[in-house]
């Protein structure tokens, strides 16, 4: 059987045959891989290999560091296929799927922060004194130091790139723990980082579970200067507490229960592929996902017909297969959690439009963790499938009659990442796009993204942004130098 290794120091760490765990491929139930739990002691060297590596590491020029990024983004090209196999094993998602969304993003991610850290400039000010003369102030940016990664299994190579391109960009070293579910692919990046020229300790993988293993070790560590975190809100209070033991800096991107907003004046075939996308897009696992689907009166059977066509035409299959477009849940565990929102939902008087079950998909592919594309109409805000995080191929459809109704149901819930919207009245758009309470809003489109806008939430979806400038507070600090001239 395959090992998933630790990569610490520059070099694997052969496995220790008694502290491995199965890496199993979703959409099958088969084991295809032992995973390597790093121990404490393996933690602790990693973020020593990490700090080791830190001061060349910072101290080499910003188009050298950027140079091994882009090398690196062209290593991974010419090894397009291999991660997207990767990604396809850990995770059961359709192959187009992670050719299109995750190894395309994750090479964009290489290059985009390589040229936000290439092109960054310096606040300066220049001050007048009282009595005259003037002073000059501008900051210099430092890496923050040895920065731990911590990241789900949804878009594991995707979510990993977003935040280890500006991090080593910046000058700092990693250490990374990706998902249990999906160790592969966080493991073939460091061969290609060490292949593009990064040096050895700059990026380290360990692997493991949260709280007691692997994540627990690195979040609390005494050696890591910053945490940057994608995975539930449940475990980023965890790890804010960890943090706070030492007043190190986070960054969190969280849960979310997103709302989409269906006006009556609404391109309504374009709304409907909008919303297919938004709530049935990698099975429902992306935190961005619309969960909540706001209709006004006029037009909800409508939009409800439309999306239930649509979410029939899904098709569930072999993620090798060209014509699948959905794949399993990402584990048996995960599938009982959804599935016991579709109880629930039941409980709660739902009508189940389409779905509410697990499909029979013949052969080993019933061994896996699939579930039906769902929709629910006769469901409110009270019910728990409408306020709690579900993370699966599932929305409730909800009809409003006003404007001011949609907003304040869309903002009554306790998470606040994204939200959409759609009309065809721009003034409308803008208006109520705006007053969403959350970090990325978008109007007549979903997951549309240009990576140097800020991107985050607020509430029980995260704290603080990255991307483009956000990235760069993150990963540094300033040390504002004031001279007097
Ligand atoms: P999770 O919180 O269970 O795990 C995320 C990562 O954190 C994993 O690597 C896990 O091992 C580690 N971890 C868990 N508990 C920890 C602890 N106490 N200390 C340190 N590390 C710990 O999340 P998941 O199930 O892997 O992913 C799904 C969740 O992630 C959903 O809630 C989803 O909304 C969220 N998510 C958010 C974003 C975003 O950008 N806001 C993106 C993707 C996923
Ligand atoms: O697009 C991104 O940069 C990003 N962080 C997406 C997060 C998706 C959540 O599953």
């Amino acid at each position: 059987m395959m090992w998933i290794r630790n990569f610490v120091g520059g070099e694997f760490v052969d496995p220790d045959e008694n502290a491995g765990f199965d890496d199993v491929n979703p959409a099958t139930g088969q084991v295809h891989a032992r995973i390597h739990e790093a121990s404490p002691e393996l933690v602790d060297r990693a973020v020593i290999a990490a700090r080791r590596a830190l001061p060349a590491w910072a101290r080499t020029p910003v188009p050298e560091r950027v140079a091994v990024l882009r090398r690196a983004a062209d290593l991974l090209a010419e090894r397009f296929d291999e991660f997207a196999a990767a990604e396809v094993a850990d995770t059961g998602k359709p192959v187009t799927q992670a050719r299109e969304l995750d190894v395309a993003r994750a090479l964009s991610n290489l290059r985009t922060f390589a040229d936000v850290v290439a092109t960054a400039g310096l606040e300066s000010f220049l001050t007048d004194l009282p009595g005259g003369g003037q002073a000059l102030n501008y900051a210099v940016r430092k890496p923050l130091g040895v920065v731990a990664v911590i990241v789900p299994w949804n878009l594991p190579l995707l979510l990993l790139t977003w935040k280890v391109a500006p991090a080593l960009a910046c000058g700092n070293t990693v250490v990374v723990k990706p998902s249990e579910e999906t160790p592969a692919t966080a493991t073939l990046l460091a061969e290609v980082l060490a292949e593009a020229g990064l040096p050895s300790g700059a990026y380290n993988v360990v692997h493991g579970f949260g709280a007691g293993s692997a994540g627990g070790h690195l979040s609390g560590h005494p050696g890591v200067d910053g945490v940057t975190f994608t995975g539930s809100s449940e475990a980023g209070i965890h790890v804010m507490r960890s943090a706070a033991a030492r007043v190190r800096p986070v960054s969190f991107e969280l849960g979310g229960k997103n709302a989409a907003i269906v006006f009556d004046d609404a391109d309504l075939a374009a709304t409907v592929d909008g919303l297919t996308r938004s709530v049935f897009a990698n099975t429902g696992q992306v935190c961005l996902c619309t969960e909540r689907v706001y209709v006004q009166r006029s037009v909800f059977a409508d939009v409800a017909d439309g999306l239930v066509e649509r979410a029939r035409a899904l098709r569930m299959g072999s993620p090798l297969d060209e014509t699948t477009t959905t794949g399993p849940l990402i584990s048996r565990t995960h599938r009982d959690k959804v599935l016991h929102y579709f109880e629930l939902a039941r409980r709660a008087g739902a009508e189940v439009l389409t779905g509410g079950g697990v499909p029979t998909l013949g052969g080993d592919l019933d061994s896996g963790s699939w579930a039906e594309p769902t929709l629910w109409t006769g469901l409110t805000n009270v019910d728990a499938p409408v306020r709690e995080e579900i993370f699966g191929p599932v929305a409730a459809l909800i009809p409003f009659d006003t404007e001011d109704e949609a907003v304040a149901l869309a903002n009554d819930t306790d998470y606040g990442l994204a939200a959409s919207v759609w009309t065809t009245d721009l003034r409308r758009g803008h208006r109520v796009a705006q007053a969403m309470n959350v970090g990325i809003s978008w109007v007549n489109t979903w997951f549309l993204r240009d990576l140097r806008s800020p991107f985050g939430g607020v509430g029980l979806s995260g704290l603080g942004r990255e991307g483009g400038a956000s990235s760069l507070h993150f990963y540094t600090e300033p040390t504002n130098v004031c001279v007097r001239l």
